[in-house]
């Protein structure tokens, strides 16, 4: 009976170190803003981990002409938004882009980003190279999808 519970606690903490430490680069939890009618611009937001240094550097889409790293800062009063050459990426630590902080701006939207919806989002990245995520895309001024 002892063995069992110690065998079950040590599987939940290799799963659990597991989970902190992916053997590669993952990007997880990627989701989008739905844009009202006439939007022509869009944000997506993503969760990035490695296990080792890397950044990243560029992102596209289908879904608009150009994507940008942006980063958003309070300047006196005002929040506002510029672009970034590159986010790094600290080893093990994970790294989420979200709204008031980095997002990649979606600018020039072929079409409006509508609940419910899903898009491919490639991020280049320096050393791991290209990764393609589905977009999901939630409520209008959602703060992200409901954790599962
Ligand atoms: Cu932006």
């Amino acid at each position: 009976m002892s063995i069992k519970i110690f065998a079950f606690v040590a599987g939940l903490a290799a799963a659990s170190a597991a989970l902190a430490q992916p053997a590669q680069l993952e990007v997880n939890n990627a989701w989008a803003r739905a844009t009202p009618g006439k939007s022509e611009t869009g944000a997506a937001y993503v969760t990035i981990q490695s296990p080792t240094a890397d950044r990243l550097v560029s992102a596209s889409s289908p879904v608009a002409k150009k994507a940008e790293l942006h980063t958003m800062s309070m300047q006196g009063m005002v929040m506002k938004m510029r672009p970034i050459a590159g986010l790094d990426i600290p080893p093990g630590q994970p790294v989420s882009l979200k709204p008031g902080g980095e997002h990649i701006m979606l600018m020039g939207l072929n079409q409006a980003l509508h609940e419910g919806q899903s898009f491919p989002l490639t991020l280049d990245f320096e050393k791991a190279g290209p990764r393609t995520v589905t977009v999901t895309v939630e409520k209008a001024g959602s703060n992200g999808p409901p954790q599962r």
